[in-house]
């Protein structure tokens, strides 16, 4: 998690001085991307959104490659068949049938089929997500849907966008569903992990909604001030998952100062890298 912010921290300022064209912020949804990216493991192909900036990296994503597409330099960064981690998809929900399709695909080759497909909560509103959600129900395909609901769709929130929890929808499809609260990684962890287990030992679709808060705008290029109080900004950045569990790990003893000097050496070491490849 500590890794993630830092890289995008890094990210955000190259945006800011023109090294990137645009970056789109993970923070403030580190627990619920890293919580759930260990949780499956690295056996299931992952079809993310264009956010999850946290499981690529635990994919073994550099973050040089990470933040490529975003400066205009490839198509995608790294390489999705290797890594089990396909390019980023920045047509809303189209995802979310690759996704679907392809563990249908595996299955019927005798590969493994687990798949996990990253969704936001405005791009449920897309068809392709109800089709998605029906073809892999129908199919009973082995393919785990996590939605991060962050609230926001670019500036809509998610109040007005459903009138049920997208758990709730997922049901409607024939589809078992929870859903957990996002800032604490060990409980995504574990809400994913029983998910995990439905989807390998029944070969059937299961979803997990994921809230979040998003603390910085959509993207670089959003002012998110024009649409959202300050108050909502405020208290998304104080429920900050990141400073939350850190405190929570320092507090129980289970490490030490020593340790985060560790992780804070390594992320130095990466943004500097990253400010050589790129500025
Ligand atoms: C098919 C399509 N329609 C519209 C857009 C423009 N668009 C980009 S991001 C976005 C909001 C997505 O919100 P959500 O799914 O909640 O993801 P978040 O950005 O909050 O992680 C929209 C409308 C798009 N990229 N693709
Ligand atoms: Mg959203």
């Amino acid at each position: 998690m500590l890794v993630a912010r830092g890289v995008d921290e890094e990210a955000r300022n190259l945006q800011k001085q023109g090294a990137l064209d645009l970056w789109l912020s993970c923070q403030g949804q580190e627990a619920a991307q890293v919580g759930s990216a260990l949780a499956v493991g690295p056996d299931p192909t992952v079809f993310p959104s264009y956010r999850e900036h946290a499981v690529a990296l635990l994919r073994g994503v550099t973050p040089g490659e990470l933040v490529a597409q975003w400066g205009g330099r490839t198509f995608c960064g790294w390489d999705p068949i290797g890594l089990r981690f396909f390019p980023y998809t920045l047509v809303l929900a189209a995802q979310t049938l690759h996704g679907v399709g392809y563990s249908i695909g595996q299955r019927l080759q005798g590969r493994e089929d687990f798949v996990v497909v990253y969704i936001g909560d405005g791009a449920t509103s897309e068809g392709d997500m109800s089709e998605a959600m029906n073809l892999a129900a129908v199919e009973s395909a082995s393919v785990l849907f996590v939605c991060q609901n962050n609230g926001w769709a670019i500036s809509k929130p998610a109040r007005e966008q459903m009138r049920t929890s997208l758990a709730e929808r997922a049901r409607g499809f024939g589809i078992e569903a929870v859903r957990v609260a996002g800032g604490d990684p060990e409980t995504v962890f574990s809400a994913c992990s029983r998910a995990a287990a439905h989807v390998r030992m029944r070969r059937s679709p299961r979803l997990v909604e994921i809230e979040v808060a998003r603390m910085h705008g959509h993207s670089t290029s959003d002012a998110q001030e024009i649409y959202r109080s300050g108050e909502d900004i405020a208290r998304a950045r104080a429920a900050d998952p990141v400073t939350a569990y850190a405190a929570r790990l320092r507090d129980s003893g289970l490490v030490d100062a020593a340790w985060f000097g560790g992780i804070e050496a390594e992320v130095r070491l990466l943004r500097e890298q990253l400010v050589k490849e790129y500025a």
